[in-house]
């Protein structure tokens, strides 16, 4: 068969249900594609593109698949930069002129390979048809091999028609069993399992941390029998919200920069610190100093590399944490334990809450973005899924929306501003028959507000809160401390609108709910979470209110 059915066959045959793209590329493949009943998605800018395939990948567990021609390739690159740090197996296939124009100013084209490089664990040309099931295999085995992240093939062809038209005699057959993330659950050695259970019993004052490597295995389960074997607190990543019930009296939320204060000062004053599925980079430890460094370690990951990487005393479990944690819970049973540091961290965090609760009950107008979660939180179906963006959007949410730690998926972005709206859109097409919800700022919204054309056309029904205060509310504090006390001086650098997103929706044909008043916020969520449709829920905030701030040792 030729490259395009061999290419559309496979990807059909491995679970691909939806592909994203922006025209012009693989023409053959995608109607192929169409034929074989995969929907293929065309997106308005290949960065979206990238950002759907890193949603639909998370959600349904398996590699999502974008394309762009030669000219887009550039911008599917920049797209690949949060699934990469998101450790999301995106697939990215681009064209590239043939060999005949290489070398002599051909148009529209920039060499892919440095493109590529900073955001794959494995990006490579495909020359000649013959070579393209050897090498899609190897990509897609790649992007879900260990610590999952994006892989990309490089087309001969400008719109990787060469590849299509060839021949090969493959079956069009990527993988004989159809992996998921995790693909493999190698659990650790039986001998550290025994120490760490040595280590953990003996300690008094535990805290658990668990990531998104945990959340990637869905160990919840697993992570709750042991916190409870323990009695230890459990703390999460942003990306690992809702792992356990978000109110479970040993859940003190998320840990790091992106949090409230009862997480860092309960991590701090810990003993022994169980880092699960976490990679202990800068945001989760708030620059390396929640815990201390010198801080005694255990830590269960799946990359070796990641043990002991900012914690030098640490006691290693190389392995899946769900795997690992199964064995883990055998081997330290039922001990006896002293609950006086459970006890001490739930107060702290009854202390916070208690603090919060005018703050969730307000009835002010603007709206308080704290009652705009507390009415999320309430609106959410059990088995939703939120996604949602980068800066205050993690905050906000992240630390006031309550999650029910079974059903509920909490995907956040890894860094890049606007991501959430095309990576819910990816998720709703993972999970047609779960309710998605989307919950950006308004400067986060700009960035893609063209897949509002998209989300309509291909029907998918999203709710899209706005957190609309006009402005990058999150960059306010960062601007004043620079520009000093005098009024307003430097808002000029963060402020914008006022936008009525409900207007902009209404142009693309995607119907908008206005909420100015708290009392409209639950009506305007039960409506848009019922539609069959994509509705944008613009809830009008404003820029002043201060999201919650992470403690910091030395602080009160
Ligand atoms: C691609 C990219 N550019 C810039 C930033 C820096 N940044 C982080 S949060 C933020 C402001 C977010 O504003 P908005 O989405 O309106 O949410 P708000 O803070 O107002 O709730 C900015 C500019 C980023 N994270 N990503």
């Amino acid at each position: 068969m030729n490259g395009a059915e061999w290419l559309a066959r496979a990807l059909a045959g491995a679970g691909t249900t939806h592909v994203f793209f922006v025209e012009s590329v693989l023409r053959r493949t995608l109607l192929q594609l169409g034929d074989l009943g995969v929907t293929h998605v065309l997106a308005h800018t290949e960065k979206a593109a990238a950002y759907m395939a890193d949603g639909y990948a998370r959600i349904a567990r398996r590699p999502g698949v974008c394309m762009a021609q030669s000219v887009g390739a550039a911008n599917l690159a920049s797209g690949l930069q949060d699934p990469y740090l998101g450790r999301t197996p995106v697939i990215a296939l681009t064209g590239r002129k043939e060999p005949s124009f290489q070398h002599r100013n051909s148009y529209q084209e920039i060499l892919h390979a440095p493109l590529f490089a900073a955001v794959t664990k494995f990006s490579t040309p495909v020359d000649s048809t013959t070579e393209l099931p050897r090498l899609l295999r190897h990509a897609w085995r790649a992007a879900l091999a260990d610590t999952p992240r994006p892989t990309h093939l490089d087309f001969n062809g400008l719109q990787g028609d060469v590849i299509e038209l060839g021949q090969t005699a493959e079956p069009p057959v990527i993988d004989p069993e159809e992996r998921r993330i995790p693909a493999h659950r190698p659990v650790a050695d039986p001998a550290d399992i025994e120490r760490a259970a040595a280590v953990l019993t003996s300690a008094r004052r535990i805290v658990i941390v668990a990531g998104d490597g945990a959340a990637a295995s869905q160990a919840g389960a697993e992570v709750l029998a042991l916190a409870e074997a323990l009695d230890a607190p459990v703390a999460t990543t942003l990306g690992a919200r809702g792992l356990i019930p978000t109110r479970h009296r040993l859940s003190v939320g998320v840990a790091g920069s992106y949090s409230a204060p009862p997480a860092n000062r309960i991590v701090h004053g810990a003993d022994l610190v169980l880092f699960i599925g976490c990679d202990t980079g800068d945001q989760v430890t708030l620059n390396w100093t929640v815990p201390p460094p010198n801080t005694k370690v255990v830590q269960i990951d799946a990359d070796p590399l990641e043990i002991g990487r900012s914690y030098p005393n640490t006691t290693g479990l190389v392995g899946d944490p769900r795997a690992t944690l199964a064995r883990l819970n055998q081997a330290v049973g039922k001990p006896a334990r002293d609950t006086g540091f459970a006890e001490e961290a739930a107060r702290i965090v009854a202390d916070w809450r208690a603090t919060m609760t005018p703050l969730i009950e307000s009835d002010t107008v603007p709206i308080r973005v704290e009652r705009l979660c507390a009415e999320i939180t309430r609106a959410l179906p059990s088995d939703a899924i939120l996604v949602v963006d980068t800066g205050y959007s993690g905050i906000w949410t992240g630390t006031m929306i309550e999650l029910n730690g079974a059903g509920q998926t909490y995907l956040r972005a890894a860094g890049s501003l606007g991501w959430s709206f095309p990576a819910s859109l990816g998720a709703k097409c993972a999970a047609p028959e779960r309710k998605v919800m989307c919950f950006t700022g308004d400067g986060g919204f700009y960035y893609h507000l063209a897949e509002l054309e998209s989300a309509r056309r291909a029907g998918i029904a999203v709710a899209v809160v706005v957190n609309n205060n006009s402005g990058f509310g999150q960059n306010l504090t960062g601007v004043r401390r620079i520009a000093g006390n005098r009024p307003g001086r430097g808002e000029e650098l963060i402020r914008f609108g006022p936008t009525d997103f409900t207007a902009v929706a209404r142009s693309f044909g995607v119907r908008g709910i206005r909420v100015e008043q708290p009392g409209e916020i639950a009506p305007a969520l039960a409506d848009a979470l019922g539609a069959n449709e994509p509705v944008v829920v613009d809830v009008v905030t404003d820029l002043e209110p201060r999201a919650p701030e992470a403690w910091a040792p030395g602080r009160n």
